[in-house]
C-alpha cells in the first residue's frame, strides 16, 4: 500500500470514528408531566455514558448530568443507556442536548388526548359500504366501496340450503387492513378489544364522541362504530346451521385502487370452527354490552346472544374444520390449527353473559394459557374476561386464572423496569412477529390489566413507560403511528392512503412494526434485526401495512391511559356483586329522569356524588336527577337477596 492510498484509508477510519452517531430515540408525542420520563440513547457501536443537558423554551437548564450506564440491545444489536428526565413536572417543550445531537420532547397533560381519538376513528375510516363525506372525513373523504349486497357462496362455503354461487347479503364490516377484505377471526379480536375497552372503562367512553355520522345519537359513539362490524359479523352466520363462514375477499388481492374501483366478485369464502368460535365469543361480549341499550336497539342483544349460541353449537358438532385457503383463492388466510383457545375463550364470554352452567362446564381453566393475545390466540382474552368477572366464577377458576394473567404481566412488568432498552418488547420469543407492533400495544393492554387486578402502582407505570416504544422511543426512531409524532409512519401498505391522491396518510393508523421474517422481499428494510426490520415504504405488507386489529389494542392503550391521567379523580368502576342478575340504567347520561331493570326486585338505591356524599335515597326503580348539578354520580343498587351492583350515571 503507498503512503497515499494508507493516508486516505487512516483519514476514512478517522471520519468514521467521528461520525459514529448516538441516537436520542424519545416518546415524540410527550411525556405526562406526573409520571416517569425515559429517553434512550441508542448507538449500533459501543459508547460511554454521555453527559447531558435539558433546556427549557427560554434556554435555561433545567436539568443536567451524565446517562446512565450503556447496555447491550440484542434485539436491535444496539447500545443503549437511559436519560431519565421523570423529575421534570412543568409543561411545556424541551431540549435535551448531548454532544453533537438534540432533539425537542413534550411535558404535558394532555399527550394522549388526540391520539385517543384518532386511533378509533381509523374504524370509521375503515369502513366498508359507506361513502366518507367530508364532513367527517376532511381530506380523507371517499366515495363508497364496496355495499356488498351481491355476494356469491364460494363451493367451499356451500351447504344444501346455500348452494355454490348462491347470492347473499353482507354489508358493512371495516375492510381488515390495507387490503379490501373482511376476516372473521380477525374482525372477532378487534371488535373484542373495543368492546372490552368500553366495558372495563363504560363512563369514560359514554361521553367519548368521534365525529362520526352517528355522533348525537342515542348510543355512545364506540358502540355506534362497533355496531357497523358486527351487523357485517351476523349476516356471516349460515341460518341453516349455525356455521360462519371464515371470510368474505375476492379471489385475490386487489391493486393499488381505491375501494369504489374494486369491481371483482366477492365470495363468503369456507365455514370454519376457529371462525364460529371467535363470533361466538365477540357476539356474547356484545350481547352484554349492548344489553344496557335495549330501549335504543330493542331486540338487538337477543339477537347477538342467539347468534352466539348457535356459533358454538356448531363449532361443538365440528370441533376440527381448521380452515385453509381453497387453491382459487390468494387472500389472507388466517388459518389455526389449534382452536382450544378459541373453546375456552368462548365458554367462557357465553358463561359470563347467560350464567348458564353448559358453558361454564366447558371450562377447563388449566387449559387457559398466558401470553399476549393474537388472532391466533386468544387465551389471554379468556383471562382477562374472567378477571374482569371474576365473581361469576368458582374461585378455583378465578384464583388460577389470575396466576396464569399474572406470570405474563410480572414478566411484561420485569421488561420494562429492568431490560435494556426498557419495555416489554422482547420478553417473549415471539414478540417480533409480522404485526410486532400489535403486540406492543397488547402488552401494554395486559399490564393495565393487572394494575386493575391487583391495583399495584407499578404496572401502570410501566404501561405508561413501555407505551413510548411505539412514539418512538424503539429499534427504528420511527413513530409508528401515522400523523403523530416528528417522524412517523407515512407510507403505510394501505390502499387508501396509497391510492386517494392525499400526501398524507389517513391518521391514527398503527403500523405492523418490525418483523425479521421480511416476507414481502422488499428492499431498504433499515436493517436485519429483530426491533430494526423495518422500512415505511408501500412496497412492505409485511412490516408497514396497518390492520384493525392492532390498531384496537393500541386504542385500549391510549385511552386507558388517557383516561387514568385526566379522570383519576373519578375513576370508578361500575361492578356487580349479583352475577345473574343483569342490572340495566337507562337512559345513561340521562337529562334527569332515569330508569334501572333488574331481573330481581330491587330494595334499595343510594345516590352519592364524586365527594362520596349521599345526595338521594330510594327503593323504587325510576329516579330522577333533574333538580341535581350535571356530573357524574354513583349508584349503589341492592336487590332482595341483598346483592349489590354499583353503576355511574351521567347527569347531563
Ligand atoms: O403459526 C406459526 C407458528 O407455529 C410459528 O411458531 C411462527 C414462527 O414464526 O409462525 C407462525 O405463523 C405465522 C402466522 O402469521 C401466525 O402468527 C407466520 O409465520 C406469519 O407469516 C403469519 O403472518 C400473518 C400474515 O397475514 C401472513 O399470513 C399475520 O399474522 C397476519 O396478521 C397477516 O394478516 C394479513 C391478512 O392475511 C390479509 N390482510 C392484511 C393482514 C395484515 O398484514
Ligand atoms: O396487500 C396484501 C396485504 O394486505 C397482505 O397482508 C399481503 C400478504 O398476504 O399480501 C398483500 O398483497 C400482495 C400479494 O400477497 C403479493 N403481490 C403484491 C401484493 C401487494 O401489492
Amino acid at each position: 500500500m503507498n503512503l497515499k492510498l494508507l493516508f486516505g484509508v487512516l483519514l476514512f477510519n478517522v471520519s468514521i470514528a467521528l461520525a459514529q452517531t448516538i441516537d436520542i430515540r424519545y416518546n415524540q408525542l410527550g411525556y405526562f408531566s406526573t409520571r416517569e420520563k425515559t429517553i434512550s440513547l441508542n448507538s449500533a457501536s459501543n459508547f460511554s455514558p454521555q453527559s447531558f443537558s435539558v433546556l427549557d423554551a427560554n434556554d435555561n437548564v433545567v436539568l443536567s448530568g451524565t446517562s446512565e450506564v450503556v447496555r447491550f440491545w440484542s434485539d436491535a444489536q444496539e447500545y443503549v443507556s437511559k436519560v431519565d428526565v421523570s423529575e421534570i413536572s412543568t409543561t411545556g417543550v424541551y431540549r435535551l442536548q448531548i454532544n453533537n445531537s438534540e432533539v425537542n420532547f413534550n411535558v404535558g397533560t394532555d399527550i394522549y388526548e388526540s391520539i385517543s381519538s384518532a386511533s378509533l376513528k381509523y374504524y370509521y375510516f375503515n369502513r366498508a359500504s359507506t361513502v366518507i363525506s367530508s364532513t367527517y372525513g376532511g381530506v380523507h373523504a371517499r366515495s363508497m366501496g364496496h355495499p356488498d349486497t351481491n355476494v356469491r357462496v364460494h363451493s367451499s362455503a356451500a351447504s344444501a340450503s346455500r348452494p355454490t354461487n348462491t347470492v347473499i347479503s353482507s354489508p358493512k364490516g371495516w375492510y381488515d387492513a390495507g387490503d379490501y377484505n373482511k376476516y372473521i377471526v380477525n374482525s372477532g379480536i378487534s371488535t373484542y378489544t373495543l368492546l372490552a375497552a368500553f366495558e372495563h372503562f363504560d363512563t369514560y367512553y359514554k361521553s367519548k364522541t368521534l365525529n362520526i355520522p352517528e355522533t348525537g345519537g342515542t348510543l355512545p359513539d364506540v358502540l355506534d362504530e362497533v355496531k357497523w362490524n358486527l351487523d357485517w359479523m351476523l349476516t356471516m352466520q349460515e341460518p341453516a346451521d349455525g356455521a360462519v363462514y371464515h371470510k368474505l375477499t375476492g379471489l385475490n388481492f386487489s391493486g393499488r385502487i381505491m375501494p369504489n374501483n374494486y369491481n371483482a366478485q366477492r365470495y363468503v369464502v369456507g365455514k370454519s370452527t376457529s371462525a364460529a368460535l371467535n363470533f361466538a365469543a365477540v357476539m356474547a361480549v356484545a350481547s352484554r354490552v349492548y344489553a344496557e341499550y335495549e330501549t335504543e336497539l330493542p331486540g338487538y342483544s337477543a339477537t347477538l346472544l342467539n347468534a352466539a349460541e348457535a356459533a358454538y353449537a356448531w363449532a361443538e358438532a365440528n370441533p376440527t374444520q381448521y380452515f385453509t385457503n381453497p387453491s382459487d383463492v390468494r387472500t389472507g388466510e388466517y388459518g389455526d390449527g389449534n382452536v382450544t383457545d378459541e373453546f375456552q375463550w368462548a365458554a367462557v364470554e357465553l358463561f359470563v353473559t347467560t350464567g348458564n352452567t353448559d358453558y361454564s362446564n366447558d371450562i377447563n381453566i388449566f387449559s387457559i394459557g398466558n401470553g399476549t393475545p393474537s388472532w391466533q390466540y386468544t387465551a389471554p382474552l379468556a383471562l382477562i374476561s374472567i378477571l374482569h368477572h371474576d365473581t361469576v366464577f368458582s374461585s378455583n377458576i378465578s384464583n388460577t386464572a389470575r396466576s396464569t394473567f399474572l406470570n405474563t404481566a410480572n414478566t411484561l412488568k420485569n421488561g420494562v423496569e429492568n431490560g435494556a432498552m426498557n419495555i416489554t418488547m422482547g420478553t417473549s420469543n415471539f414478540d417480533y412477529v409480522w404485526g410486532s407492533n400489535g403486540v406492543a400495544a397488547n402488552q401494554v393492554v395486559l399490564l393495565i390489566r393487572a394494575y386493575e387486578l391487583t391495583d399495584d402502582e407499578s404496572f401502570l407505570d410501566a404501561a405508561y413507560v413501555a407505551m413510548d416504544y411505539l412514539f418512538g422511543r424503539n429499534g427504528t426512531g420511527y413513530s409508528y403511528v401515522t400523523g403523530f409524532g416528528d417522524v412517523s409512519t407515512t407510507f403505510p401498505h394501505h390502499r387508501v392512503s396509497d391510492a386517494d391522491g392525499v400526501a398524507a396518510p389517513v391518521p391514527g393508523m398503527l403500523s405492523g412494526g418490525p418483523n425479521p421474517g421480511r416476507q414481502d422481499g422488499c428492499s431498504g428494510y433499515i436493517n436485519t434485526s429483530n426491533a430494526g426490520s423495518y422500512v415505511d415504504d408501500w412496497c412492505s405488507y409485511a412490516s408497514n401495512e396497518v390492520t384493525i386489529n392492532w390498531n384496537a389494542p393500541l386504542a385500549y392503550a391510549v385511552n386507558a391511559l388517557n383516561f387514568y391521567q385526566n379522570n383519576a379523580a373519578l375513576s370508578t368502576e361500575d361492578f356487580s356483586l349479583s352475577p345473574s342478575n343483569a342490572v340495566v340504567i337507562y337512559p345513561n347520561p340521562t337529562q334527569g329522569q332515569f330508569n334501572i331493570k333488574s331481573s330481581k326486585t330491587i330494595t334499595s338505591v343510594v345516590i352519592y356524588d364524586m365527594l362520596g356524599q349521599i345526595v338521594h335515597t330510594s327503593t323504587t326503580t325510576q329516579l330522577n336527577l333533574t333538580n341535581f348539578k350535571s356530573g357524574l354520580y354513583v349508584l349503589k343498587i341492592t336487590n332482595t337477596d341483598n346483592e349489590i351492583d354499583i353503576k355511574n350515571i351521567i347527569k347531563q
